[in-house]
């Protein structure tokens, strides 16, 4: 197949697309610089697009969750600190993601030191998209790179309540590479009457958010013996309001050593660990729902700010281990190997 007629998809639409409907000219003649644009909703497409893969995450979870927290703070760590642990790299697919990583997530959380606002509901939600570069082994030719670009979307916590109001993601998710679904500790009944007022989010079953997803992808036939085939890392977030609760337990003193891999055994402790609580604190059926419905799960704990806020302030962000669902996604996806 030539490169103009090979099909792509639009990471902001979804619409499938060809090569050559997307191909602008621009620039100069002299340069005969092409962009990428879709001609259904408008946007430029990244450069690359049809010649590197491109996964879609979809960050789901009820209001208040942890979402828009995690995402700013696990796309600084990646900079910061993971990337190269990994022997990897990240940049910015365009300006027009770092302009809405810096105004909606960075400057409010690490300059201005304040709680990040309730993600607006949007018709078409949009996309950060981020290039990264991971190490490959090849036998003979020693370490090479491979590039993708991540797409993430982080998504209104009241937009999972309803089966209509989800229908607004029905594209995003159905073209998912991987979800992660953040988990609120006081969601679980065992453990809401047992935390400070100030960790308690807004109360909606975990369990009835999964039932909902899964009604989707059913509605859609998008399921494969039985089973949902997207990986979904589930991710018990505020992982330092449980500091009191869980003094004993590796989950809080731990962190995963991701060092030119996955730590795979790590993860898979750290999910039975996360499981065997969730059990404890009557979160029995989004276990089961998961263990039946989805083909590829893990459970994961994170705490993105390190500790409690101080009302809306917030200094000193310490993260604790939320690079893990990606690198695991990465892992179930084949970039990045196990260690
Ligand atoms: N203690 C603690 N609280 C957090 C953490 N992350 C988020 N929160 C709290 O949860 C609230 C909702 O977080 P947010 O990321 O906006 O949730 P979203 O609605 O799912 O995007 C924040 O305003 C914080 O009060 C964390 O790592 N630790
Ligand atoms: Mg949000
Ligand atoms: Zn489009």
């Amino acid at each position: 197949m030539s490169f103009v007629t090979r099909r792509v998809t639009c990471c902001f639409c979804f619409e499938n697309l060809t090569m050559s409907a997307v191909l602008h000219k621009s620039g100069t003649a002299a340069t005969g610089n092409h962009a990428a644009v879709c001609p259904r909703c408008g946007h430029n497409l990244p450069h690359n697009i049809g010649r590197v893969a491109q996964p879609v995450v979809v960050l789901v979870g009820a209001r208040s969750s942890g979402k828009s927290q995690f995402l700013a703070v696990l796309i600084n760590h990646l900079r910061e600190q993971v990337c190269r642990r990994l022997n990897a790299a990240i940049r910015q697919q365009s300006d027009d993601t770092e302009q809405r990583y810096q105004q909606l997530y960075h400057r409010p959380l690490y300059e201005n030191h304040t709680l990040l606002a309730a993600t607006p509901r949007s018709e078409l939600p949009l996309p950060l998209i981020y290039r990264l570069q991971l190490p490959r082994w090849h036998w003979g030719r020693g370490w090479l790179t491979r590039s993708l670009n991540l797409v993430l979307f982080d998504t209104a916590g009241d937009d999972w309540r309803h089966e209509n109001e989800i229908a607004r993601y029905q594209r995003c998710l159905l073209h998912a590479s991987g979800i992660i679904f953040l988990l609120d500790p006081s969601e679980f009944p065992g453990l809401r009457g047992r935390l400070p007022d100030a960790a308690k989010g807004e109360w909606e079953n975990p369990d009835h958010i999964l039932a909902r997803i899964i009604n989707l992808f059913e509605c859609q036939c998008s399921v494969k013996n039985g089973q949902i085939q997207v990986p979904v890392a589930f991710v018990l977030s505020k992982l330092d309001t449980l500091h009191s609760l869980l003094q004993h337990s590796p989950l809080l003193s731990t962190e995963n050593h991701h060092a030119g891999g996955v730590d795979c055994a790590g993860i898979e402790r750290l999910s039975a660990e996360v499981k065997s609580y969730l059990q404890l604190w009557k979160g029995g059926n989004l276990i089961n729902l998961a263990e039946h419905m989805l083909a590829q799960h893990a459970f994961f704990a994170v705490s993105s700010l390190g500790h409690p806020p101080q009302g809306q302030q917030v200094t000193n962000i310490t993260p604790l281990r939320v690079e893990d669902p990606l690198l695991w996604l990465l892992y179930q996806w084949k970039y990045l190997r196990r260690i």
